[in-house]
């Protein structure tokens, strides 16, 4: 199978992840989702990434699409989601939330940013979809993470954070006023903190998991 987008999409990038965690192998067509823009139409009509090209010839588009297909080849007991029920819930809304963070801090104000000529940005949207992200990202934070596990949602999750540190930074970093929070506010505490683990901490711990894959 043909992986289609470059790793800086954090979509292509939680599809690769996907892939190397089940052990199937794929090539990598790193055309650009910008610079090759006509081209990559051909692959999916919408020109947009990540798409998966089947050995069978058959062209998969949009994430979700992808690893759903990607679970249903390597059957429940290794699916990336949980099959049913709450943990399946609790999967889906953890990465609900990881992609809106991309769509509203990348698509809302990372592409005003860098597409957009800066006579025609909007503030408030801009504003608007900054708050959406950080309501979500806290919400991620108040989330369980259990330590240990690496699925679907920790790789979404990881995709997300990992954008976000190259691309929109401040959104992690350290908080301004004492109560506010940055996305991730258990990564600022020392090593020898005594604070009992919380899910913020498993959330790091599992930055820390996804750091070693990923890379
Ligand atoms: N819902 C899609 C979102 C994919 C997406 O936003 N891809 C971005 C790259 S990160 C893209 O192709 N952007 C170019 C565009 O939308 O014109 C998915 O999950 O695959």
């Amino acid at each position: 199978m043909i992986l289609v987008g470059q790793y800086d999409s954090p979509y292509v990038r939680r599809v690769a992840i996907s892939l190397r965690v089940l052990g199937i192998p794929y090539q990598h067509d790193t055309r650009s989702v910008f610079g090759d823009f006509d081209d990559m139409r051909k692959t999916n009509p919408l020109g947009r990434i990540p798409s998966l090209i089947l050995d069978n010839g058959e062209t998969l588009i949009d994430s979700a699409a992808i690893l759903d297909r990607i679970d249903e080849i390597v059957g429940p007991s290794r699916a990336l989601v949980p099959p049913h029920g709450a943990e399946r819930r609790a999967t889906l809304r953890r990465i609900a939330l990881a992609t809106g963070v991309i769509d509203k801090a990348g698509g809302g104000v990372v592409y005003e940013r860098l597409v957009r000529p800066s006579q025609y940005r909007w503030p408030d949207w801009i504003e608007r979809c900054r708050t959406q992200a950080a309501g979500a990202l806290a919400a991620l934070d108040r989330e369980d993470w259990p330590a240990g596990r690496f699925a679907q949602a920790e790789i979404t999750a990881g995709a997300m954070l990992y954008y976000l540190k190259i691309n929109a930074p401040t959104y992690c970093a350290p908080a301004r006023s004492r109560r506010s929070t940055s996305c991730c506010p258990a990564a600022r505490r020392g090593p020898n903190s005594r604070r009992q683990a919380s899910p913020n901490t498993r959330f790091r711990e599992h930055r820390k998991n996804y750091s070693t894959v990923a890379s």
